[in-house]
């Protein structure tokens, strides 16, 4: 017999709902960064439990949003919830709840989708203090199960992964045992270059930023040549992010450069081009190459 199911990751920013899809599967397929809402797009990751597989949904943080930026990644968040045969809600148990949690809160306490509580960051906490707020969630929320993790130190993540592939219902998988995620390689490409924006860059720079991978070539001696697009909104942005002679954009482009090549396992050659474009963030064009839907 085999399972396979549909596990989503919800959670307000910074909850470490990545780092946690990460740990589940066992490798980097989704970007992390201490600055709130660095995921913007739905992304899976797949991974496997005894005679289970679970494509977990990598969903953006969940917030009162106002952007259209915001709207759109609110939206995908909730959608990433649509089918899905667990939904897991990570809370941040290190920082006290109230209004940045409640949206996720009132919005996962409407479903009718079995839930797993984590509480994520145990590595931060007091047990003691823990035992309050798991009780408090688990009155609104009901889950099914509750776990205490650290997504970073790894504790506790087999037993949530045990869990979620015992509840996965029984069907045939649908990908292949050695695929990890569902985003294509010029899509990770752009995403680790934006990890080292969110990583390198101050302040709301890395909000005001996007990165589109604009060409690829692979080269006969098996490297990749990537070209990628850096899309600020004002000029004065620009200043920053290249850098006194140019050295932000060069540790930027050393570090996404390892990141991509240690992904791809071969070797990559990246160039970065810096555009200022004031609308980026009204484009169409630019949120389907990201993976989102536009939001009205
Ligand atoms: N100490 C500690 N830090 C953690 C843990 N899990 C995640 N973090 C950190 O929390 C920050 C946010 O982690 P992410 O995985 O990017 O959080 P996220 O929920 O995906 O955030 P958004 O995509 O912005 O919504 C990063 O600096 C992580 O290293 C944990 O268990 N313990
Ligand atoms: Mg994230």
């Amino acid at each position: 017999m085999s399972r396979f199911g549909l596990v989503a990751v919800l959670g307000a920013p910074n909850a470490g709902k990545s780092t946690l899809v990460n740990a589940l599967v066992g490798q980097k397929v989704a970007i992390v960064s201490p600055k709130a809402q660095t995921t913007r797009a739905r992304l899976m990751g797949i991974a496997i439990e005894g005679d289970a597989q679970m494509l977990l949904v990598d969903t953006p943080g969940i917030f009162a949003p106002s952007r259209r930026l915001d709207r759109a990644m609110v939206k995908a968040a909730w959608e990433g919830a649509d089918d899905a045969d667990r939904l897991v809600a990570v809370i941040d148990s290190s920082v006290s709840l109230g209004a940045k949690v409640e949206q996720m809160l009132e919005g996962v306490e409407k479903r009718s989708e079995p839930k797993v509580l984590v509480l994520n960051k145990v590595d931060l906490v007091a047990k003691h203090k823990l035992l309050d707020l798991a009780q408090s969630l688990s009155d609104r929320l009901q889950p099914e199960a509750i776990f205490f993790i650290s997504a970073t130190t790894g504790d506790g993540v087999a037993d949530l992964k045990v869990h979620l592939a015992a509840a996965m219902p029984e069907g045939p998988w649908h990908f292949p045992e050695d695929q990890l995620t569902d985003a294509t390689d010029r899509m990770v490409a752009a995403e680790l270059t934006r990890e080292q924006l969110y990583l390198q860059l101050h302040k709301e720079l890395p909000y005001a930023s996007a990165v589109e991978t604009e060409k690829w070539e692979d080269r006969p001696d098996g490297s990749a040549a990537i070209h990628q697009q850096i899309l600020i909104e004002r000029d004065s942005q620009k200043g920053i992010v290249v850098g006194k002679g140019g050295a932000r954009l060069k540790a930027i482009g050393q570090a996404a450069r390892e990141a991509i090549a240690e992904h791809l396992g071969r070797k990559v050659h990246l160039y970065l081009h810096v555009k200022v474009n004031p609308r980026w963030a009204e484009d169409r064009g630019l949120y389907e190459d990201i993976g989102l839907d536009w939001a009205d």
